[in-house]
């Protein structure tokens, strides 16, 4: 199996946390992109979506979904997404797609939130892979030098602007050995709109797909 057939595998076994009449919300990238996909195929039983991103909208469009916005759609039963890294703890690095607000934003709305991934994306500690910030632009300097305090090395995402108008500095060089108090801490910068750490609000499952099939952490 190759790694995109291991994403394809994780996101099938998420179907099962779909229940009639729900309204289920829809993350972004390549695996949620086969989770759309995949749930095209069990339409009947969605009531509607709630996408993380501009371009997760347009493909459940494409399925005939329909899309709400969340306002209107209230607490969500589950959300389905992927991630850049987990660690055993469910504690995920999120955002490599650009779309961590939304994506945080739509987790915290939700009962359940079911993570789907190729094992690759497991880790003992989180942090190899950079750490995304959506920061305001006016703030990304200071913002720099804070990480450079706390040890990481900020990449200012060349040609790219967030769904909702911002810059993404990915934060390279983190070891991040306590998660939830690095997600405080960097709650706390003037200018950090979202952190890629989803570690206050983690994972609730965690399916990893491998070469030997399908696991699934809780
Ligand atoms: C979203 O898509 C992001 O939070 C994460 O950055 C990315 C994972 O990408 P892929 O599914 O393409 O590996 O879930």
């Amino acid at each position: 199996m190759n790694q995109d057939a291991m994403k394809k595998a994780a996101a099938e076994a998420a179907l099962v946390y779909v229940q009639p009449g729900m309204i289920v919300g829809i993350g972004t990238g390549s695996t949620a992109n086969h989770f759309i996909d995949l749930l095209a195929g069990i339409k009947h039983k969605v009531e509607a979506t709630v996408a993380s991103s501009i371009a997760s909208a347009n493909r459940l469009e494409a399925h005939g979904f329909r899309v709400l916005d969340l306002n209107e759609a209230g607490q969500l039963s589950l959300y389905v997404d992927g991630a850049d890294e987990s660690n055993e703890h469910l504690h995920l690095v999120k955002g490599g797609g650009g779309a961590l607000t939304r994506e945080k934003i739509v987790a915290g709305a939700s009962d359940k939130f079911v993570c789907i991934a190729d094992d690759s994306k497991l880790v003992n500690t989180l942090g190899k892979f950079p750490l995304p910030l959506e920061v305001i632009p006016m703030a990304q300097a200071l913002v720099a030098r804070e990480m450079v305090k706390l040890g990481g090395n900020p990449v200012l995402r060349t040609g790219f602007t967030t769904d909702n108008g911002n810059i993404i500095l990915d934060v390279h060089g983190l070891e991040i050995t306590n998660p939830v108090e690095m997600e405080n801490r960097l709650n706390q910068i003037p200018g950090v709109v979202t952190n890629g750490l989803f570690a206050i609000r983690p994972a609730d499952v965690l399916i990893l797909a491998g070469a030997n099939g399908v696991r699934t952490l809780v």
